[in-house]
């Protein structure tokens, strides 16, 4: 298959890249390079030393024999360049990875806000736009985000994008609908990921697109079978303030004797699964495309759900390393539970990899061997939710343990 792969330089999408490559199909990276130039914005660089595109293509090459391609395209900005290059390559399917992903980085200041907005709706919507105009029925699939739930503790499980609503009509009784589980964004960045969804919606229906959404869980790990084969090959591992995510965090801390950074009582519960079950997850996605006319295919790409000092509190277990809870930046709850329908990738034959399983040789593979690129001073996430949450952290004495903990 022609596969374009939109974000295709990013976390997950350089190893779907190569896991497809491998798979046989022809790969096509559209990528503006966007995450490169805010790892500069930050002063931080990935934990993982990695080459520019072209050189990590070429060694893919010279590996392998397969090519993949890269094309500079925003696809936020550049509508006209986007659309031409469809029109040219007529992808069969298209993975869009390509927004700002960082919940901390979308609530920086206003600039960032609207930077999250611009990019990620603007990139969505004018994929959606080209398709239309062209008159394409490549199957599109959207990298989305549990987040779009809202983490809910309502005591029933999330199921899979769709809820079953009972509406009392003025006769009397009860319809039935099936509706677009309600949004429940707790960032700027998760707040675009609802508007993507609605987006999906209007064009499933309207012009009969072909659209999966992926809803996924916090993505955790750094190789996978492809990226091992060569140094040169390795994934970007962020573990920064901003970019780094829970768990990554959590290793590459242990792995340098910094304390485990908990935000409040670590009482978040939040959907996990590992980098290589992801891009497995996206394989599975483009074998069973929806028809066209159907709505929105959407699956919870997620395979274990944990709360946050539970991770801290394994592992500290496995490493010996201390666990500091701290002034929580974010505005969320302070404590949830979450349980979370799975049932079609696991139907598809997903067999996940499981915390107990890969997280000592991530340590061991990957925190430890990169231990001396660590910024310790980018370490802290200080990125607040709200101005009153920025003064009380400045004015706590407490807060002043966000800002330097290691
Ligand atoms: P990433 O930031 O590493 O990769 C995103 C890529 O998209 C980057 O290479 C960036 O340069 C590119 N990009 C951004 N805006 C673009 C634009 N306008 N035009 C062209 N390219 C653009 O992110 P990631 O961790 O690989 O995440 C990929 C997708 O998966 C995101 O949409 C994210 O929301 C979603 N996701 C990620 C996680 C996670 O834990 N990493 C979890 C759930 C969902
Ligand atoms: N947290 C800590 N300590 C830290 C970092 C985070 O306690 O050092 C807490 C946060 O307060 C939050 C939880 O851990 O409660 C998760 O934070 P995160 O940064 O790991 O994840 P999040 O901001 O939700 O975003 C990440 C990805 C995003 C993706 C999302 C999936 O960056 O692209 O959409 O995970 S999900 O969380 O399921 O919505």
């Amino acid at each position: 298959m022609k596969i374009a792969v939109l974000g295709g330089d990013g976390f997950i999408g350089w190893p779907t890249c190569l896991n497809l490559s491998d798979k046989g199909h022809e790969v096509h990276i559209l990528d503006n390079l966007s995450r490169r130039w805010i790892d500069t914005e930050l002063g931080v660089q990935s934990l993982t030393p990695m080459d520019s595109i072209q050189e990590r293509t070429r060694i893919w090459y010279q590996e392998t024999g397969r090519r993949i391609h890269f094309h500079l395209i925003d696809i936020a900005r550049d509508y006209e360049v986007l659309k031409q290059w469809l029109a040219e390559y007529r992808p069969e399917a298209i993975v869009h990875f390509a927004e700002q992903r960082a919940a901390p980085y979308s609530m920086k200041s206003d600039r960032h806000k609207n930077y999250t907005v611009n990019n990620n709706v603007n990139a969505t919507h004018n994929l959606l736009n080209a398709l239309v105009e062209l008159g394409l029925d490549s199957h599109l699939i959207h990298l989305g985000t549990m987040g779009v739930y809202g983490y809910s503790t309502v005591g029933a499980a999330i199921p899979e994008g769709y809820l079953e609503v009972g509406i009392d009509t003025m006769e009397g009784e009860t319809a039935r609908q099936e509706i677009l589980y309600p949004s429940n964004p707790g960032s700027i960045y998760h707040m675009t990921k609802c508007l993507d969804q609605l987006l999906f919606q209007f064009y499933a229906k309207n012009d009969g697109l072909r659209i999966t959404d992926l809803h996924q869980g916090i993505v955790w790990g750094t190789h996978t079978e492809q990226t091992r084969r060569h140094p040169q090959l390795v994934n970007r591992f962020d573990y920064d303030g901003d970019y780094g995510t829970v768990l990554n965090r959590f290793l590459i801390q242990a792995a340098i004797g910094y304390p485990l950074t908990v935000h409040g009582t670590g009482g978040q519960t939040r959907a996990f699964i590992h980098i290589e079950d992801s891009v497995r997850c996206i394989e599975l996605a483009l074998q069973t495309p929806p028809k066209r006319g159907s709505r929105v295919k959407i699956f919870n790409q997620m395979t274990e759900t944990h709360r946050v000092r539970d991770l801290a509190e394994l592992v500290a277990r496995l490493t010996g390393s201390q666990v500091a809870y701290l002034p929580n930046p974010r505005k969320e709850a302070a404590e949830n539970d979450l349980v979370v329908r799975n049932d079609q990738f696991i139907e598809l034959g997903l067999n996940p990899i499981t915390l107990e399983e890969g997280l000592l040789s991530e340590v061991v593979d990957v925190a430890k061997k990169f231990a001396y690129r660590v910024d310790r001073s980018r370490i802290p996430a200080v990125s607040a939710w709200t101005k009153d949450i920025a003064s009380a952290i400045d004015r706590d004495p407490e807060g002043k343990r966000l800002k330097s903990v290691g």
